[in-house]
């Protein structure tokens, strides 16, 4: 056989054991892509329970809801500020608020299933 032939073939191999390594290992990233989606999915189902501690303005006590109405600040990584309706853990947190208090609160849960934890108003 010609060097030049042997040269080729060495080469020609070396490019296709390049081609179907690069080509599993893509395979190998998107399964890996797919498993940490999984993760993230079942992380959350099980219970992902997050907490997020803002400020907000008392809008409306709702009792007969179990809802507080609030304007609430960022909640890092969940929502913006807006005007919304947020359920309460317990009846007992909202007692003694009124509408235009300026309130600290906690909310826990995993989205969109969250409720208030901890509400009170803040120190003037
Ligand atoms: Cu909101």
């Amino acid at each position: 056989m010609r060097l030049w032939r042997v040269v080729l073939l060495v080469n020609l191999a070396l490019g296709l054991g390049l081609l179907f390594g690069y080509l599993a290992w893509g395979r190998e990233a998107t399964r890996l892509g797919q498993e940490l989606d999984l993760a993230r999915r079942q992380q959350v189902v099980a219970g992902g329970q997050r907490t997020w501690n803002s400020r907000a303005v008392v809008r409306a006590v709702l009792p007969e809801l179990n809802v507080v109405v609030l304007t609430h600040e960022d909640l890092a990584g969940y929502m913006g500020s807006m005007t919304m309706g947020f359920r309460v853990h317990d009846p007992k947190l909202y007692e003694g608020l009124d509408i235009g208090d300026t309130v600290r609160f906690t909310l826990t849960g995993a989205p969109p299933n969250v409720e208030i934890t901890a509400i009170a108003k803040e120190a003037q």
